[in-house]
């Protein structure tokens, strides 16, 4: 009989980054203020047809400003799989006379991050390790039709040697198919002459439709996305999620209207396998070596150069990938159930959350009421 790939079972270090404890997943979003990246996080996590929302709280949520790095997380447990992921939503930068201040704690974060898993893995003992180490940076640039400002060339080359880095354009409802095609043409030759290493999903040769949806992925880079926590009714009980325009709906699960979709399995199906073990063995080990070299430690043999090759030439590791990749694709296919799921692990999570607020609020409406008694005793 043969064995059930179980994750505990995978012989190779590294897939303890996967294993015993589960996965984690990181996602961050990152780009100037107002271009969309909270209603972006809120739409790939609904993506269920709900019926329409308390109007005064979903007026509420879209004027919300991010004022500091808020980190949401949900857990989501499926046979023995346990997968948490953490949103790192931040706050927009470019509306501030000095922009070094807005972005520099993002490249903090991430690095931060890094220091701390470190320092964990220094411990003698085997402890829980606390991980919020980034495994993929949504960019969002403005969608100008013009170029890419150099405020962005700067942060995103900053990014980029710290972290998976996936630029996506924001609002792509408001430009046209054409102005698209050629603004996504300059910011490709941008990154290109100023050599910002984006994120590339790996091409699997003996894999031809894995491939060929790599390549698709690859070519729509850098990803045009519409956000919307609107469902909008286009037939009796029949919703779909977008912006409504005189002229029409903005469709956010439309392929013709957007990249939503590529990007969504991008993250959390075909690729997330990739960007966590990229995060491990890339950016992570990078940081690393640059901390122990400067440290004047003499422990930086395991350099990323060295385990890059090791992962992409060494016939064990690539047997080992490939279970990995079959086990792991399995338990994310079933992306639809996942997001309701998720959607309403995130929503149990906000409900508990408001019911301790309630409870601390009555607790210390009590304590009020008796400071008044005792102080009418008095
Ligand atoms: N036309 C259009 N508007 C959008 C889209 N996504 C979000 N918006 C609107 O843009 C405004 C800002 O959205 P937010 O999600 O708060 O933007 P943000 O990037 O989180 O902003 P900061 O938190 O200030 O950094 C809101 O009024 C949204 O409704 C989109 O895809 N198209
Ligand atoms: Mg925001």
């Amino acid at each position: 009989m043969v064995e059930p790939v179980g994750i505990a079972n995978l012989p190779n270090q590294r897939y303890k980054i996967v294993s015993e404890q589960g996965a984690t997943f990181t996602i961050m979003l990152a780009g100037e203020s107002g271009l969309g990246k909270t209603t972006f996080i809120n739409t790939l996590f609904q993506t269920t047809l709900k019926q329409q929302r308390d109007h005064s709280l979903r007026h509420k949520e879209s004027i919300h400003k991010t004022v500091e790095i808020e980190i949401s997380r949900a857990e989501l447990e499926e046979k023995n799989f346990k997968l948490r992921l953490n949103v790192i939503d931040t706050p927009g930068f470019g509306d501030n006379a000095n922009n070094r201040n807005s972005w520099q704690p993002i490249v903090d974060f991430i690095d931060d991050q890094h220091d701390l898993y470190m320092r964990q893995e220094q411990q003698p003992l085997r402890i829980n390790k606390h991980d919020l180490r980034v495994h993929c940076c949504l960019y969002f640039i403005r969608p100008t039709g013009h170029s890419l400002k150099p405020l962005d060339v700067e942060i995103m080359k900053r990014l980029s040697t710290r972290v998976n880095l996936v630029p996506v354009i924001a609002k792509a409802d408001t430009l046209s198919p054409n102005e698209m095609l050629e603004f996504k043409n300059r910011i490709r030759s941008i990154i290109e002459a100023q050599d910002i290493r984006i994120y590339s999903p790996p091409i699997e040769l003996d894999d031809p439709a894995a491939s060929e949806h790599a390549k698709q992925l690859i070519e729509s880079m850098p990803f045009a996305v519409i956000g919307s926590l609107e469902d909008i009714e286009i037939s009796p009980n029949n919703f779909i999620k977008g912006r409504k325009y005189p002229w029409g709906i903005a469709e956010v699960e439309n392929d013709q209207h957007c990249d939503f979709r590529k990007l969504r399995s991008l993250l959390l199906r075909t690729n997330m396998l990739d960007l966590i073990l990229s995060t491990e063995e890339l950016h992570y080990e990078t940081y690393r070596s640059i901390k122990l070299e400067k440290g004047g430690s003499s422990g930086s043999n395991g350099n990323s150069e060295d385990k890059l090759e090791r992962r992409t030439t060494n016939p064990k590791f690539l047997e080992e990938e490939r279970a990995l990749k079959q086990y792991f694709a399995e338990q994310v296919k079933n992306e639809e159930d996942r997001f309701k799921q998720w959607s309403k692990n995130i929503q149990n999570e906000r409900d508990k959350l408001n019911k301790d607020l309630a409870e601390l609020e009555k607790k210390f409406k009590k304590l009020e009421t008796e400071v008044t008694r005792l102080e009418a005793k008095k």
